[in-house]
């Protein structure tokens, strides 16, 4: 009996918090393991044999020695459009696709990073925080800077990178960027370099995956470029941004704000950034609303469902 449930039933490892409503989906379909912690091989050693599947987020980690603990690993689905957590090139030795979630977040994103980008520079959370102390009547607030018509330089040209830079577009907004290679078919000044493009822009919005290919991209040379006048906006990973350099810039004027929605060791910001007037901090909400993170949960169930149905991955990552 045990059996025929386990043959039916295919066992799955969660790494990651997931919402309810996945959550619930999946118990209802899968035999669940929940947020086995990968280091304790006391707690894992019996499960890990019987482990077909791994479900993700973006932010967690399926590193090369947790693949390999899962004998019968057929799939590993991210809840998230990043997957730099997940070591990509083991899961495919192993023949075991990785599906993540793109598309369904594009919107949120690019909103968040335009709304940061806003908000850091019309300094709308000060503004906000001076009325609520009733300093209005004492006098006005100081002036801000004015984002229509400015430059905007966006480092990675992707999916989400092009929703940005068409919303930028309504903005008036001069566009440049910057990514692995120029794309042809967009209209916008292409730089071989994030420190090239910082030096001709006053917002740099980052939306480039993580990973060891763009860690510390974002140094202070590139921060230093950007100027007394620029403004930072990190909508992409901790990591793509030299977060000591940042730090550093802030304090000593060398750029003149920033709007970061991630940070290198989340959910742990360090108290100088928060301590700072000229940022605007967001607890990784980029793709955080009902409606994306349903959509986001529905992709993840469905490349599952696909896989254990014989089907084609919807979104499967490239090899
Ligand atoms: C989420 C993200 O943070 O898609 C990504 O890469 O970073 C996010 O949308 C995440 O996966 C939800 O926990």
């Amino acid at each position: 009996m045990s059996q025929t449930n386990t043959a039916e039933r295919p066992e799955l490892l969660v790494v990651a918090p997931l919402m309810p409503f996945l959550m619930e989906a999946l118990c209802r379909e899968y035999t669940i393991h929940d947020r086995i912690h990968v280091s304790d091989p006391a707690a894992f050693g019996g499960v890990a044999p019987r482990i077909r599947g791994v479900v993700a987020n973006g932010e967690a980690k399926v590193p090369r020695e947790l693949i390999a603990q899962l004998p019968a690993l057929e799939v590993i689905s991210v809840f998230g459009v990043g997957y730099d957590g997940v070591d990509v090139a083991a899961a495919h030795e192993r023949g075991v696709p990785v599906t993540n979630t793109p598309e369904v977040l594009n919107d949120d994103v690019a909103d968040l990073a335009i709304g940061l980008m806003i908000a850091v520079a019309r300094r709308i959370p000060q503004a906000d925080r001076f009325v609520r102390a009733n300093e209005w009547p004492n006098g006005p607030i100081a002036l801000s800077r004015k984002v229509t018509g400015g430059r905007l330089g966006v480092v990675g040209m992707g999916r989400i990178g092009q929703a940005i830079a068409h919303r930028a577009a309504a903005f008036n907004m001069e566009i440049a960027y910057t990514a692995r290679s120029p794309r042809p078919n967009l209209n916008y000044t292409y730089y071989p370099d994030a420190a090239s493009l910082a030096a001709v822009v006053d917002f740099l919005i980052v939306i480039t995956p993580g990973g060891a290919g763009t860690r510390g991209m974002i140094d202070a040379r590139v921060l230093k470029a950007l100027g007394p006048d620029g403004y930072l906006i990190n909508v992409a990973r901790g990591s793509v941004v030299d977060q000591p350099a940042l730090i550093d810039a802030l304090r000593n004027g060398v750029i003149a704000g920033a709007g970061l929605d991630v940070f290198v060791n989340e959910p742990n910001v360090p108290e100088e950034l928060r301590a700072m007037l000229n940022v605007v901090l967001t607890p990784h909400i980029g793709s955080g609303t009902k409606q994306t993170r349903e959509a986001m949960g529905q992709l993840t169930f469905d490349n599952l469902r696909a896989h254990f149905s014989g089907k084609p991955l919807l979104t499967p990552v490239d090899a």
